[in-house]
């Protein structure tokens, strides 16, 4: 939908006098590599996507947010903006935008509210973030309608933490690439300081998105694996810097800078109980892999990336148990049809997977991705919107 469409459909839900309206677009993103490890201070490699959600908004007189959506599953949502919001009820969708207006009014005192319709052709719960997407949309939405502005890397950390209102213990990577993407480049993310690390995505590269069918709902039981797991990388990361005489608060980041790879495994495989040795292992490989495949993207080595993402698939599904039958079945496809590697994106527990092809054999990998997962699963008809080539877009921006 154009805006002017978007802008007509707003005069329907909240009355043609309301005045200008504006359109903030936030994108979703893939994460390419670097995944369960934002957490833990350690950089990811992202980007952003086309799909986006779009957020049509007026400004109000007073402390009121309005929010309806254009999708009938997500009934209106209404609160006021304050340092201390009360929560919706757990997986009600207002509670993201509830997160970044608490956020903004703890920083920010007497915001106005506003009067905002929403829209995403983001998929929901299929680990492409569109619940930072309508975190930051909504940020955007009542900076600009408050007349302020906030250095970007400022607003990055801040909505970081404010999502967590939520209930999820996330590491920041979301709204960081979300806000800070570049057109035509993955990022990476570093953490304390934060900062974005453009690099171009080469153009016969694509990487395609697949969605796996299951919901990684972050409201339910995922959410407690999730946190379950930023819990034990702390626990693990605590015990072997004890184990090597460091201080116990050392920093993931200050831990791989003091000791190698092999020497801190060592250290895990002899100290720790297996659980806590396997999340130690996928978080120190993980980090590793990350400094290979920004190399391999700048020096457009396909076939070195593809490896790598296949690595990170193994360490997900065998160090960090976040994987699931259907998503590994559909990056074994994937690979078999002729992708140069592939791996679970995302949180993990359903969603989806980012496989890396080269351009001309990316219809070949879609159609045995149709033919021998979607079809047999029933799935076929809406293949279009299940499977897609992900297009690394610029951050979010009022329109
Ligand atoms: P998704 O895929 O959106 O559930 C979550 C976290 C990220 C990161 C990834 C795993 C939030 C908002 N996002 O993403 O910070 O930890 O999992 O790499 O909590």
């Amino acid at each position: 939908m154009t805006s002017t469409d978007l802008t007509a459909v707003f005069a329907q839900a909240f009355g043609s006098s309301a005045g200008p309206v504006h359109v903030v677009r936030a994108p979703g993103r893939v994460n390419l590599i670097g995944e369960h490890i934002d957490y833990c201070g350690l950089p990811v490699l992202p980007m952003a996507l086309r799909q986006s959600v779009r957020l049509a908004f007026h400004p109000r007189a007073d402390c009121e947010t309005r929010l309806v959506n254009r999708d009938a599953r997500f009934a209106p949502s209404a609160f006021a903006v304050n340092a201390s919001i009360p929560a919706a009820p757990a997986g009600d969708w207002g509670n993201y935008a509830r997160a970044a207006a608490q956020a903004l009014a703890q920083r920010f005192p007497d915001l106005r509210g506003v009067d905002a319709l929403v829209e995403s052709d983001l998929p929901i719960a299929a680990g492409l973030s569109s619940s930072s997407a309508l975190v930051v949309a909504m940020a955007l939405a009542l900076l600009h309608a408050n007349g302020i502005t906030v250095a970007s890397l400022e607003l990055m950390e801040l909505l970081g933490r404010g999502e967590r209102y939520v209930g999820t213990a996330g590491g920041g990577m979301d709204q960081a690439i979300i806000l800070g993407a570049r057109a035509r480049c993955a990022s990476r993310i570093d953490f304390h300081p934060l900062r974005l690390t453009p690099t171009a995505v080469p153009g016969d590269w694509q990487f395609l998105v697949a969605w796996s069918l299951v919901h990684a709902e972050k409201s339910g039981g995922a959410r407690q694996a999730y946190n379950e797991r930023t819990r034990q990388c702390d626990e693990a990361r605590r015990l072997v810097a004890k184990r090597l005489g460091q201080r116990e608060d050392v920093p993931y980041p200050a831990l791989l800078a003091a000791a190698s790879v092999e020497q801190l495994l060592q250290v895990a495989e002899t100290n720790l109980t297996g659980v806590l040795a396997r999340r130690f292992r996928h978080v120190v490989t993980e980090g590793t892999r990350v400094r290979q495949a920004e190399a391999a993207l700048a020096a457009q080595d396909l076939a070195a990336f593809g490896q790598l993402l296949d690595a990170s698939h193994r360490s997900l599904r065998d160090d960090y148990e976040v994987s699931h039958a259907e998503l590994d079945r559909l990056v074994e496809l994937a690979r078999e049809a002729g992708a140069a590697g592939a791996r679970l994106t995302g949180a993990g527990f359903g969603g989806s997977i980012v496989a890396l092809c080269r351009v001309e054999r990316t219809p070949e990998v879609m159609t045995a991705l149709r033919e021998r997962f979607y079809a047999p699963r029933g799935a076929a008809a809406g293949v279009g919107r299940h499977v897609f080539t992900a297009e690394p877009s610029a951050g979010a921006e009022v329109v």
